[in-house]
Formats: structure tokens, sequence, C-alpha cells
């Protein structure tokens, strides 16, 4: 009786009838076979890995497959050979990497060969942005999995510890091998030895999956940690105590990452503090971190109140210091000059910097993209920074791979994800959020994997089966169409955020809903959007052009001179570089104004098509997902509405000019957003 209905709650589940709640990510699938798994390494890691393999098969019923770990030139770091049979790497993490890249070929359906499988960066970190207090700045999904006051003294529990396992293998099951577990805007009491012991008990879990922990440092914890008279990184006494700090962190965590530092920035304390700069900082905590192997990840997402342009400053705190940096600083670099807008221009920091280590920062959580109620699937966007050419060693020097090593030597790779992981049932909030984690792993691993490729990978793993893989209606009616849905969806959420070049004219704080108008008296200007977007009667954008901040001169030639010209500049970024007249004349014929106008609408069209596509998949997804995107794609496109009236509503007191005749009108008045602006209108 008990097999019988065993098989039955298998059926179910395998028809994806029954509930899922979204908890199980890409990671749903069970076997429907046997196979025999050979494997002479007895580590924790191999051991995942033959596990993983059993109950996860789909290959052929009485398969034997062999594990072998043995050097092979070819085989880099934590890369892997896959055959049909076997399975072979350097080291035990790339052989558990390698049963999860043959299990989801064959629950994708993915052609299984002799291949070897190279990651395009070493290091391919998440970084949470949580807080001690259990709280994350910019999550979505609930409280952290790490922390929160009442739990951070006591020893984790078995639900906290089974918790942070599956987080685990869910990274290990994309490729990502390092976790750095609290906010960068760091609280000192990180480094106190109570919340050490937390950290040594969280990495415990986290190491036979491969996951090395890191943790995010506050540069002044010498001062307000230690008790010592100031945190000045050529003061020997400071010295000596991130040093001790460092050994008794790696007494904990043999194998601990390193740190990632936010420093002079926001209001952060840093180097500067003390007439020092950059490097004399970074180099200090690498000094530190340099016996035991680890790295610091020194972020230069910065900005000062008095520049002109703030786009330019990363670049201009940080190109002069090429070269000064140590071997083991790695140079963490926002995709954009600003801070992931949803569409920037590639930060000139890519492939400035030729003699330090840089790595790129995305963010998966999405602070500027809709939190967790809209639908937007952000390879694209991810794909866009990678595969943008930057010239600065002639054509084809991609952001990759002026990051990769490829193009300029650096000891170490590496790229970020700022993590939208919380403790919702679901990890992150939105169904669709949890392909914006898998992706960034993915492209972390493979910078080439196309944002299709990984969309049809997560569809297939997130909502599918053995049986879908068969069924051309499936693969037609459903698959099909929520590709295109989530193919679209970054460009969407331009349309009706922020198309053309547009950015930061968000709502201020939680950075929802539009606030174009947003502009207090006595916040300095570069914290309001009408900084941004300049609009006045004579036109509207900023001039990053060389008669403007000169911005633009930040990028190789022939870059810099095309997006100089307006004529030259993409059309999608063109209010980022140039303000122009409201009847500038676009490529399509129409003014500016009314290419404003048509992109909003267009915008707010593509997320009504979505939830048609969404409601006429019902029959292939279970109850409960489907219930919850489709609930989201309503406020979704009720925040959309929201977006066009505010930002026409509000740039039309500048144009002066009609909304087209041919577009749907506002169904807002402007007084009434601006009023309602800081309550997440419509969320
Ligand atoms: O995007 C901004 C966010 C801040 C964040 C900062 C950063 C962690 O609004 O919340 O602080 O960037 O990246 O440091």
């Amino acid at each position: 009786m008990r097999r019988i209905f065993l098989s039955f709650v298998l059926l179910l589940v395998n028809l994806g009838l029954f509930a899922e709640n979204g908890h199980q990510l890409w990671l749903r699938n069970v076997a429907n076979g046997k196979v025999t798994v050979v494997c002479s390494d007895k580590s924790v890691t191999t051991a995942i890995a033959v596990q993983e393999l059993k109950d996860g098969w789909q290959g052929r019923d009485g398969a034997t497959i062999t594990l072998k770990i043995k050097k092979d030139k070819a085989i880099k770091n934590d890369g892997f050979k896959i055959g049909t049979s076997e399975i072979q790497a350097n080291t035990a993490v790339g052989v558990l990497y390698g049963a999860y890249e043959l299990l989801r070929r064959q629950q994708t359906g993915e052609p299984i060969e002799e291949k070897i499988f190279n990651p395009s960066y070493q290091v391919r970190t998440l970084n949470h942005w949580d807080n001690l207090d259990g709280t994350i700045e910019r999550g979505y999904a609930g409280r952290s999995i790490f922390w929160g006051e009442e739990k951070n003294l006591l020893p984790p529990t078995e639900q906290e510890k089974q918790l942070w396992k599956e987080y685990a293998r869910a990274n290990a099951s994309i490729g990502i091998n390092g976790a750095v577990l609290n906010n960068v805007n760091a609280s000192p009491d990180m480094l106190m030895p109570e919340i050490l012991q937390r950290v040594k008990e969280i990495a415990d879990v986290l190491r036979p999956y491969g996951i090395k922990t890191y943790l995010s440092v506050k540069f002044s914890s010498p001062s307000q940690a230690g008790g010592l008279e100031n945190s000045d990184p050529l003061n020997p006494v400071v010295r000596k105590w991130w040093n001790a700090k460092v050994k008794e962190i790696y007494q904990l965590v043999p194998d601990f990452g390193g740190f990632l530092v936010k420093a002079n920035s926001e209001g952060q304390p840093g180097p500067q503090d003390y007439g020092r700069n950059h490097a004399d900082g970074a180099n200090m905590l690498a000094d530190a971190l340099k016996p035991f192997g680890g790295i610091v990840m020194w972020r230069a997402f910065v900005y000062a109140s008095n520049d002109k342009d703030r786009a330019k400053q990363a670049y201009n705190e940080f190109k002069p210091l090429d070269g000064r940096f140590r071997d083991n600083v790695i140079v963490q670099v926002k995709n954009g000059p600003i801070d992931f807008q949803p569409r920037e221009p590639f930060s000139p920091l890519f492939g400035a910097m030729k003699k330090t280590s840089v790595m790129p920062e995305v963010q998966i959580t999405q602070e500027y993209l809709g939190h967790s109620i809209h639908l937007v699937y952000l390879a694209p966007m991810w794909e866009e920074m990678l595969k943008a050419d930057t010239y600065q060693q002639g054509e084809g020097s991609t952001v990759a791979k002026c990051t990769d090593g490829s193009i300029y030597p650096q000891t170490y790779t590496a790229v970020a994800g700022v993590a939208n992981v919380g403790l919702d049932t679901n990890w992150c909030g939105h169904e669709f959020a949890q392909s914006n984690w898998y992706a960034f792993g993915r492209q972390a691993w493979d910078h080439q994997l196309t944002s299709e490729q990984i969309a049809d990978e997560w569809i297939k793993l997130t909502f599918g089966n053995a049986a879908s893989l068969q069924d051309a209606d499936w693969k037609n009616n459903f698959l099909a169409p929520v590709k295109q849905m989530m193919l679209d969806s970054r460009e969407a959420a331009v349309n009706y955020m922020m198309p053309l070049g547009f950015h930061h004219i968000f709502a201020a704080e939680h950075h929802y809903g539009p606030g174009p108008w947003w502009a207090p008296e006595g916040v300095r200007s570069d914290w309001t959007p009408p900084y941004y977007h300049q609009a006045s009667a004579d036109g509207v954008g900023f001039n990053r052009t060389r008669t403007g901040s000169d911005a633009v001169k930040q990028y190789h030639e022939p870059l810099a001179s095309q997006l100089n010209d307006p004529k030259t500049c993409p059309e999608n970024l063109l209010l980022w570089f140039h303000h122009l007249p409201w009847d500038y004349k676009m490529k399509s014929g129409r003014t500016l104004w009314d290419e404003i106008c048509v992109h909003y609408a267009r915008g707010l069209e593509q997320v009504g098509e979505f939830q048609k596509v969404w409601d006429k998949v019902e029959k292939y997804v279970d109850a409960e997902r489907f219930a919850g995107v489709q609930s989201k794609l309503r406020a979704q496109r009720r925040n959309a509405q929201v977006w066009n009236d505010g930002c026409l509503l509000y740039f039309q007191q500048f144009s002066k000019r009609a909304i087209p005749y041919n577009l749907d009108r506002p169904q807002h008045d402007l007084d009434e957003l601006i009023q309602n602006d800081m309550k997440r209108f419509d969320e």
C-alpha cells in the first residue's frame, strides 16, 4: 500500500500537480531510474555528488558512472570533464559540479557528450546585504537566513543548519563558490568573537558544497571594535590589530575566503579619513590575509558630494591607483557607473585598469527593478554588460574578457552578485526572481552562455519534468511563451520605468515607484532625480558629452566618439549622455517627446501581454505558484501604470506637448502620485 501511495505522490509531483511552494527552486527533479556510482574518493563532497546522482538520475536505467579526481591540464581550477559514463575533475568540488551538470543535462534534455567545462571566473560570490539584526538591506524576500538578534549568540538550530545546507546545495548546483555573509554597510560587531563563532558554524555547513565564506568588514573596526585610537591603515598598531583578527578568523574557518569592503562611500569610513587612498586601505587588509591565501574585494562604488557628475567618480578615484594594489586585491566594480539602474552603459573602469584585478558586481535583488513584485529576468542585462565592447585592447575587448584574465594578467578573477535570498518559503519572494539567482550562477560559471539558454534551462528545471521534455504541447504552449516573456521582461521594465537612457528617477529611499519630481531642499543634489534627468523647457537628459561633463572621455575610442554624438549614441542610452530638445528627431521619425511617450506606453502594454501569457499557461502550473505569479503580475501592471502616468505627466510640464492621441491617457493625477510616492504606491 505504502509503495503504491508513494508512487502516486511521485507521479503527482512529476506531473507538477502536487502542491509546490517554490522552496525546491530548480532542484525539483527526482530520479526515474537507477544508477550505480563508482567513486574511490571518500570526501564529504564526493559523497554528496554520489547521492545527488542517485536522487536525480534521469539517464539510462541501470547505468554505471565513475567519479574520478585526476589532474588534467585542460581542466582548470574547479572545472570538470563529463562523458556518458564518467566525471573527472582536479578537485572534489569539481566532481560535484560535474554531477550537477550531468543531471541538468539529463533533466533539460541537453546532449551529453565528452566535454570539458571550465569556469570563466575563479571566485563566484553572492554578496548578502544582511544585517546582524536579521534585516536585509534591499532585501525583498523576508529576513536573513543567517542572522537575527535573537539567534546570533545561540548555537544554530538543526532547522537553521538544514536551511543553510539547502542554500549551499542550490549555490553549488550552479557553480557559486563564495558567500559574503553580511552587508557591505558592515557592523563592527561582525568581528566580535561570539559572532565569529556563528560564522564558523555557517562555514562548516557551506564547506562540503565548495562554498567559501567571506565577510564584509567596516574599515573603522580597529577603533570601533578594538578600542584603538584610530583605524589609519599606515598605523602599525592598526595593522597589528588586523593581523591578529585575521589569524583569529582562520583558526575558526581555515579556508576563509577574505574580506569585502565598502570604504569612503555613502558615509562609510575608509582610508581617506586619514589622508590615505584606497590602495593603502586595501593593501593593509590584503597583507593581513595573504599568509592564509585570503583576498580583499574592495568596492569602487564611491562618490563624493562635490563632484559635478557622479557617473565619473569611481573612475576618477580608482584609475590613478592602477598598479598600486596587491595581487590579492580585486577591485569590485558595479556593472554601470552609477548604481544598478534598469539600464546603464558599462562602467568605464572595466578594461581601463590594466594592472589591477577588477571584478564585476551585479545586483540580483531587484532594488531598482520592481523588488520581488515585478517579473524581471535580469540575465539579458548582465549579458549586455559582459558582452559590451570596451575597445581597451582593440575590438572585441569585452567586459567579460577584461575581467576574466584573458586580456590582462590577474592573480584572481571574480564576479559578485548581490543576493536576493531571504527566509521566504520560496527564498526570493517571487517565483521568477529565482531565475535571477540561477542566471547569476550560470553566467558566473560561463559568461558566454546566452540569456535564452539559461531561461530555457531554468523553466524546464523549475516547472517541467521528464515527461515535459517529450511533450510538444508543453514545449510550444508553456516553455516557448514563458521563455519569451522572460526574455522581454527586462526591456519592458526599462520601457515603463526609464527608457532611452533615463536613470535614477525613482521615488526616494524605497526605489520602487517613480519620483522624477523628488528634490527637497537641503538634500544633496546627486541624490535627487532632477539632477539625473535635467528636464527643463529646452529639453531633457544629462549632458555627458565633451560640451558637458565629458564622462564620454572615460571610454576608449571609438566608443567615446560614438557616445559623444547623438546620431551614433545608441538610442537606448541617449538621455544618459545627451541633453536634447523635446523636438529632437529620433530614428523612428518621431520627436523625442513622442518617443518617450511611446516607450512608456509600450512598457505598460508589455506587462499586459505578460498577464495574458501567464493566464494562458495556467493548466501547466501548480496552483500555488500560478496564483502567486498571477497576483504579482497584476501589481506590476498597476505599478507600470503609475510609472507611465507619473513620468509622462511630470515631464509634460516641461515639454508642454500633448501625449500622442493614439496612446491611452493617464489614469492618475500627478498630485496624487506625488503625495503618495513614499508609500511604494500600488505595491
Ligand atoms: O544601491 C545603493 C543602495 C544602498 C547600498 C549601496 C551600495 C548597501 O541603495 O542600499 O548599500 O548602493 O551598493 O553600497
